[in-house]
């Protein structure tokens, strides 16, 4: 159980493409430990293995432990910890849908980012399973973000360079304190 730094822009190794796990091993099922430990200190929905540093394509999402302003991590029994390997979209709906995104490697900054509004995806389990599933909602958008990272992708890239610009200045505001 480890609480891993998370990789913030600009860091190249956010725009590098992960690699699939090729078995699944307890050291994969221990990166998941420690993601959902990261993701919960953090009070993300989502992270993905690059965000730690870890090359491999491993996702973890919780749409229980919404963002609040409490300082404690949801309590166990109210979440719903879901880990994806080897993350594949089968299929994106035509209709798309725009959601106020966010990311934990872009500290504290949103914009609206407009994507597919459902999607089908495949992935594996913990124990080695193959699932495939329509996603719609927050799920398929949370989902997609996390693809994203998989493949170097950030939520950035899909909106305007003047957006792109401001969300950057801010972010240097906020850093520079
Ligand atoms: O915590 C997160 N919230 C979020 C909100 C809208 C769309 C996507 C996300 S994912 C983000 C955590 C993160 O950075 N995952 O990669
Ligand atoms: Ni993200």
């Amino acid at each position: 159980m480890a609480i891993l730094p998370i990789v913030e822009v600009p860091d190249p190794v956010l725009r590098q493409t992960c690699a699939p796990v090729p078995a699944i091993t307890d050291e994969v099922r221990g990166i998941v430990a420690d993601m959902f430990d990261t993701m919960y200190d953090a009070h993300g929905i989502g992270l993905a293995a690059i965000q730690v540093g870890i090359l491999q394509r491993i996702v973890v999402i919780d749409l229980q432990d919404r963002e609040t302003e409490e300082e404690e991590p949801a309590p166990e029994a109210v979440r719903d910890p879901r880990a994806f390997i080897n993350p594949e979209l089968v299929s994106v709906s035509e209709e798309s849908s725009t959601y106020n995104e966010g990311c934990l490697s872009i500290p504290e900054q949103y914009a609206e980012v407009t994507r597919p509004a459902r999607c089908r995806v495949a992935w594996l389990d913990t124990a080695g399973e193959r699932h495939e599933e329509d996603m719609d909602g927050l799920m398929a958008t949370c989902m997609q973000h996390e693809i994203d990272h998989l493949n170097g992708v950030l939520f950035i890239d899909h909106i305007s360079r003047l957006k792109r610009g401001m969300l950057m200045k801010k972010l240097d505001k906020l850093r520079r304190g």
